[in-house]
């Protein structure tokens, strides 16, 4: 009998002792998980600080944040922390600047330095009691205070001295959702879409509010909800009914929908004949159409339009411009506060142009000619989201029209749902880059942030990398690259290293050790990334629609544009791009200082090289070796990165969460496995056209080139 009682102790034990410790994260809190402050010191300090909150006010926004506070107090310190209604010592105080409580202290020299959407953090006291204040001139602004203040405590910061003054840098921080009304995601990685358009309106996925909150968190106020290559059925009442319903899960938290507008929509849903845009008719079609959408949805965000490009309609089937275009719709939308956001990403296979010139060349005459709510956006290179572009020749060159990033975060040329690759620092590379056009200091950030030529508006589009996955991402590093979106759009001078530090923190653990070794892993992923890919500016050789995978031998399409040897150009003499004045001359859509360091070869950085240049196999590089060798070594070394990374991540083993751990290791070895295929595939590939070895102490391919060439992906994802 009393063995049996030890035994069955024992066991009732051991189990207990093995659920605390291998706590499993499946990811789906994302970074606000609001787990109890594991470390002991940080936790009383924070206890003995913090005692009570108090919310003024009941609007709809002000009770997310009351929920929010409520929700994140009590998880990070592991107890109940009550509201109060006044002032009592030890209190985080949410309130509007023009509250009473605030009466006694003067804000203006913060106020004057945010605007509507920003938020001041004080550690002071009011009425002789220590009162932490969270204010803002209206409730969007205390809830972005109240998840920044969040913040604070869940990367165990200090809160006995604060003085935050935030203000997000760019009016309109947007995720673009490639999601198709069946639900399949164009380039999604991560399942299918989250928006469930057969049960809305009536059902309410709790999804959609996790959704918000969590964009809400990082700054995000809107989305565009379907795929760019439009359908036109979500235009119709009862589709705007379910885009209603989501509208209003997403406005308390500061987040206006938008929808992809299909040019032909007039004709597929609205039985004209013509969707010309000088066409009467088909102008009052879209001025009712817009009056629909905002009866239902009074603060509704405006239209994302991709048009002539890719084979989607577009005002030049009727012979008119771009801009005819984007009028039209801006003018429909225009007595509602609507805006049109114009893509600029097109290209024609039977223009005998450059494709990186292109985009350029259809829209700088157009300057000018735009209506005030009408933005271009334009992607951040001028090809298509490379693991490595240099800056879209555009960003500098519309003084007189609001241009807008569109940045990729879905990883559809970055090893998709399965490379663990950091975009922060891509991201920062383009928006530091100086396009000149108002001299030194004239950085893309500045373009797009309006200040540099006095826009009005001003915008950043992310494509989301968002699916039905339970951890939202696929990979739980995807996460990390909305959060850094997000976190950018905000403030674009946060460094990759400060963004990565937060979501390590607020993801993994505040343990020092465990931060350094992930920090480590992603600031150098990108680069990893680009050297088993495609390094020194080689661009665009990824496998034929899927994109999955190397395929530098794709040629012989019925689409040029779309073949890799169009962009790396190898034969016997050499490989790259010449992009020069002796080449297609995209060069000089730069301003001159730009353009002469991208012709020069003495100056042309190594890694836009082959963007640029086109050079012959033994061309003498900086670093002393042939430009085959150089080759060679980058997308062996980035091989080596990998590797590296692994050994890295291995050394985190009990360390944090073991699902986490053990999901991204799997991950890790199938990035390994397919950085081994991008080396070998495309310097066995390569080396038929320099017939010159692959160095020696580099390791031989252990697979044929045919093997390569003859692998097929009929059902890779994203398409
Ligand atoms: O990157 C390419 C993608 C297409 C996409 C297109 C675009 C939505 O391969 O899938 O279409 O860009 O940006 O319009």
């Amino acid at each position: 009998m009393k063995n049996g009682l030890a035994l069955k102790l024992t066991i009732y034990f051991l189990l207990l002792f093995s659920f605390f410790n291998s706590k499993a994260d499946d990811g789906y809190r994302l970074w606000l998980k609001y787990d109890r402050i594991s470390n002991q010191k940080v936790l009383k300090l924070y206890l003995s600080q913090i005692n009570y909150w108090l919310a003024e006010g009941d609007s709809p926004t002000i009770n997310a944040a009351k929920e929010e506070i409520q929700k994140g107090l009590n998880g990070l310190l592991g107890r109940k922390i009550p509201q109060t209604f006044t002032i009592k010592e030890g209190v985080i105080l949410l309130v509007r600047s023009n509250s009473d409580f605030l009466k006694n202290i003067d804000l203006s020299k913060y106020l004057s330095n945010i605007n509507n959407e920003g938020y001041i953090i004080l550690s002071t006291k009011l009425y002789g009691k220590r009162t932490i204040i969270i204010t803002a001139k209206t409730d969007i602004g205390i809830l972005y205070g109240t998840f920044h203040f969040l913040r604070l405590i869940q990367t165990n910061k200090q809160i006995d001295n604060l003085e935050v003054v935030s203000s997000p840098k760019i009016k309109l921080r947007i995720l673009n959702h490639w999601d198709n009304l069946n639900r399949t995601v164009e380039r999604g990685y991560a399942g299918f879409s989250i928006w469930d358009w057969h049960r809305l309106p009536d059902y309410i996925d709790t999804r959609y509010k996790d959704y918000a909150r969590a964009n809400a968190s990082i700054g995000i106020n809107g989305t565009v909800l379907t795929n760019v290559n439009a359908n036109a059925w979500v235009l119709t009442y009862d589709y705007l009914l379910k885009v209603a319903a989501l509208a209003n899960v997403f406005r308390p938290y500061g987040i206006k929908v938008y929808l992809t507008a299909r040019f032909s929509a007039p004709i597929e849903i609205g039985g004209l004949k013509t969707a010309d845009p000088l066409n009467e008719e088909v102008r009052l079609w879209w001025k009712n159409k817009a009056k629909e959408i905002y009866h239902l949805i009074p603060d509704f965000g405006g239209f994302l339009v991709k048009a002539n490009s890719e084979g989607q309609p577009g005002p030049q089937n009727y012979g008119r411009t771009h801009a005819d275009g984007a009028n039209m719709l801006a003018e429909a939308l225009k007595p509602f506060g609507g805006v049109v956001m114009w893509r600029a990403f097109v290209y024609d296979n039977n223009i005998k142009e450059d494709r990186a010139k292109q985009a350029y060349n259809e829209f700088k005459p157009l300057d000018g000619k735009f209506l005030d709510n009408v933005l271009i956006q334009v992607k951040n290179g001028p090809i298509d989201f490379q693991p490595r572009e240099p800056f879209h020749p555009l960003f500098g060159a519309m003084p007189k029209t609001p241009l807008m990033m569109e940045f990729q975060i879905t990883q559809e040329y970055l090893g998709q749902g399965t490379h663990l690759v950091y975009l922060a620092p891509l991201f920062k590379e383009t928006l530091d880059s100086d396009t000149y056009s108002k001299g030194e200091g004239s950085t893309v950030a500045k373009v797009i942030d309006g200040s540099l030529f006095n826009y009005k508006i001003s915008g950043m589009a992310g494509v989301s990398n968002i699916g039905t996955d339970r951890n939202w991402t696929g990979h739980l590093f995807g996460q990390a690259n909305w959060y850094a979106f997000g976190r950018l759009a905000w403030d674009y001078n946060l460094s990759s290293e400060e963004i990565a530090d937060e979501w390590i923190r607020m993801t993994f653990s505040c343990d020092k050790m465990v931060i350094d070794k992930i920090k480590a892993i992603m600031l150098k992923s990108r680069e990893d990334c680009v050297n088993y890919m495609t390094p020194l500016g080689l661009h665009h050789i990824m496998g034929w629609n899927h994109h999955y995978g190397p395929a530098p031998w794709i040629k012989d399409k019925h689409r040029e544009d779309w073949t890799s040897v169009y962009y790396h150009r190898a034969d016997s003499n050499g490989i790259g791009f010449d992009r020069t004045k002796t080449g297609s001359d995209a060069v000089s859509q730069y301003f001159p200082k730009v353009a002469e360091v991208f012709s020069s070869l003495e100056k042309c950085p190594d890694k836009y090289l082959l963007w640029f240049h086109h050079l012959p196999w033994d061309y003498k590089m900086k670093s002393g070796k042939t430009l085959w060798e150089e080759i060679c070594y980058h997308y062996y070394k980035g091989v080596d990165g990998v590797r590296e990374t692994i050994k890295i991540w291995d050394s985190l083993k009990n360390k944090i969460d073991s699902e986490q751990f053990e999901h991204v290791k799997m991950l890790l070895n199938i990035q390994l496995k397919e950085a081994i295929w991008w080396r070998n595939a495309c310097v066995l590939y390569f080396q038929t056209f320099s017939k010159r070895p692959i160095p020696n102490e580099l390791e031989k391919p252990d697979k044929s080139l045919d093997y390569y060439m003859n692998l097929s992906f009929p059902y890779a994802p994203g398409i």
